[in-house]
């Protein structure tokens, strides 16, 4: 690999005429912005027990009344960023939200899209575009950029769901705003995971045209449990693992972000490839470890951690276990760089 000549090889007078020009020589920055083989991520492999945050974010249920937060968030930073890092990875935000009995959180819309993975209480709900989505343990809930949505609450327990959105790319380009409105009126009829897209195979016979951009916006957790045991039942012994697609198109749910469930039985391991994109994962139930480059993280119900571009990741549950991954891969695959590495 050839050597490259550095800013400090260049005489003074010259990168002072270079600053006031408003100018810089690329070759000194060359390796940092084209690193050779495979890129230098500066997101580091982040964890967040359910349990250390929780009280936490039951405390800004005391501190804080939800018209003053519009969403009462605490936001999982990038360890490679820092605490206050509004991102988990490049493309990925998560965060914790609560809704305590009785709350609504105001309806807006904006142009990232956001989704949700339920992780405890009951009666909670989104309204997405005017369909009432009820939000059970597990279940995957999309809010896709540009429809408009708000939360409510009818049960008597905390609700809490864990964000992930594909925020910070938004924010990169400087295409990341939103727009207040007032709580939408909800259709009276079952979310459409209920209605048109009850049955695996089956949707409502009609011209393309007519179906929705995203027609499907609840996965309910009880069907992805269903569907990954009978996999795991008649599979080749590997993890079953499931992609959550678009029932019409068979394509990623979203534009950006895109999501997998995983069950790992007890004592199963899982050596995926090397991915290029950054991952987030969400630990519906179970108990176990993962060794993401180098560090072991022993997780548990509840659990978030994540991985970056590259990382090798091995997994091992020490009872059954059930991961939601979330990934950037349906943005790579568009950018056309999506790639795995065997190891
Ligand atoms: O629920 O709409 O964590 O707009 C961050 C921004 C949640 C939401 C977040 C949001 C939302």
């Amino acid at each position: 690999m050839t050597q490259l000549g550095t800013l400090e090889e260049l005489p003074q007078d010259y990168r002072d005429a270079m600053d006031a020009a408003g100018v810089a020589p690329l070759w000194p920055m060359m390796r940092n912005v084209l690193p050779h083989g495979a890129p230098k991520p500066v997101t580091r492999s982040g964890y967040w027990s359910y349990q250390a945050v929780r009280p936490l974010l039951l405390r800004a249920g005391e501190l804080t009344p939800v018209e003053k937060a519009e969403r009462r968030v605490l936001v999982l930073s990038d360890p490679g960023r820092g605490v206050g890092a509004m991102q988990a990875t490049a493309s990925l935000y998560l965060g914790l939200q609560l809704l305590l009995p009785g709350e609504t959180a105001p309806a807006h819309v904006h142009t990232p899209s956001a989704t949700r993975i339920i992780v405890e209480g009951k009666g909670g709900y989104t309204v997405v575009d005017g369909e009432k989505l009820p939000m059970e343990d597990g279940d995957l809930v999309l809010t896709p950029g540009g429809d408009w949505h708000d939360h409510g609450h009818e049960g008597a327990e905390p609700v809490v769901w864990l964000d992930v959105l594909d925020l910070p790319l938004f924010y990169y380009l400087e295409g990341s705003y939103a727009k207040e409105g007032p709580l939408q009126a909800q259709r009276n009829r079952p979310d459409a995971s209920m209605v048109e897209y009850r049955a695996a195979g089956l949707v409502p016979s009609r011209s393309r045209a007519a179906a929705r951009r995203y027609p499907m916006t609840r996965f309910p957790w009880v069907r992805t449990e269903e569907a990954l045991r009978e996999i795991a039942k008649y599979g080749d012994g590997g993890v079953a693992e499931v992609d959550y697609v678009n029932p019409e198109t068979g394509e990623d749910v979203l534009p950006v972000m895109g999501f997998t469930a995983m069950m790992l039985a007890k004592g199963q391991a899982d050596h995926p490839p090397l991915r290029s994109s950054s991952a987030a994962f969400h630990v519906v139930k179970g108990r176990g470890r993962s060794r993401i480059d180098g560090r072991v993280i022993e997780w548990g119900p509840k659990d978030t951690f994540t991985a970056a571009p590259f990382a090798e990741i091995d997994h091992e549950a020490d009872e059954e276990s059930f991961l939601v991954r979330a990934h950037d891969r349906p943005l790579q695959d568009k950018l056309g760089y999506y790639e795995e590495r065997s190891r």
